[in-house]
């Protein structure tokens, strides 16, 4: 009788997309035009001012027709495609290196820089290019109310009765990649613990919640991911 293999369950933050080019929040002080980041990205700053916020989010977008997965992406997608039980992939960045390199379904809890959705009919959807406050809704036609899909800061994740189930039943959790500064993302570390899972964090330096963790892998993320993977694969 073949042993059931431990669900894995990886969270992934800004670190894992570092090294493909794309910033981080928190390395450079996580400023942005001399914005603080999470002053920007709220709904307040939208209402407040959307035209600033929506070039924080077009600029960002049209990056990621700059970068390309790295080896971590691509490490995730070899662990989904050959490890022998469930692996579920959450993650808090917009961006679209998960899918591009191989994975499948990741859970995007904050959003994605390439949908959009309208405040008013509730509209949303795929986007390339830049979203301008005169931008009509494909739906209503309203303008001035089509915003990134992103959940800002007072908003609430997505996905979190998903996300509690998948870390309510791990085996093994990873954080990769995350300052573990934000929540509730930075909570599910306490609750694959408390579910008796293996805890890993996975980051190029100690991060505030690196006590919580049973293993920490101290490295780069395109160095570590493969390696980590590569263990779990060789597991009978
Ligand atoms: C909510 C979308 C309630 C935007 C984002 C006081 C205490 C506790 C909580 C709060 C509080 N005050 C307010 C809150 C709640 C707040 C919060 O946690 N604030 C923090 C800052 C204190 N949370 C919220 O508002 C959340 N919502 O609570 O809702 C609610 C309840 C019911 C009903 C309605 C509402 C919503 C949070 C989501 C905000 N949106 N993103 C955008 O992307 O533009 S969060 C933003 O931060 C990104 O998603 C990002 O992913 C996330 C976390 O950052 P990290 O990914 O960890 O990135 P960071 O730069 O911080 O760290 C990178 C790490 O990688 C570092 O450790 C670095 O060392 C490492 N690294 C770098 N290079 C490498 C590397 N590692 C490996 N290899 C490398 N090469």
């Amino acid at each position: 009788m073949r042993k059931q293999k431990r669900a894995i369950v990886i969270l992934t933050g800004a670190g894992i997309s570092a090294e493909s080019g794309l910033a981080t929040f928190r390395d450079q002080d996580g400023l942005w035009e001399g914005h603080a980041v999470d002053e920007v990205a709220t709904p307040e700053a939208f209402e407040r001012n959307p035209e600033l916020v929506q070039r924080f989010y077009n600029l960002r977008r049209a990056a990621l027709a700059t970068v390309e997965p790295n080896a971590a992406h691509r490490a995730l997608a070899r662990l989904q495609d050959e490890y022998g039980g469930r692996v579920t992939l959450i993650t808090q960045n917009v961006d679209d290196l998960h899918e591009r390199g191989g994975f499948s379904g990741a859970i995007h809890m904050h959003g994605e820089l390439r949908r959009v959705k309208c405040e008013v009919c509730h509209w949303e959807g795929g986007w390339e290019g830049d979203l301008e406050v005169t931008t009509a809704c494909p739906e209503c036609g309203t303008t001035g109310h089509l915003r990134p899909d992103i959940v800002w800061f007072g908003e609430m994740p997505y996905s979190m009765d998903v996300i509690e189930a998948a870390v309510g039943s791990a085996g093994v959790f990873a954080a990769i990649g995350t300052s573990g500064l934000v929540y509730p993302a930075a909570g599910l570390v306490r609750l694959a613990k408390f579910a008796g899972a293996e805890t890993v964090e996975i980051n190029n330096k100690e991060t505030a919640v690196s006590g919580t963790f049973d293993r920490c892998r101290t490295g780069p993320a395109s160095v570590e991911v493969p390696a980590w993977v590569d263990e779990l694969l060789a597991e009978d």
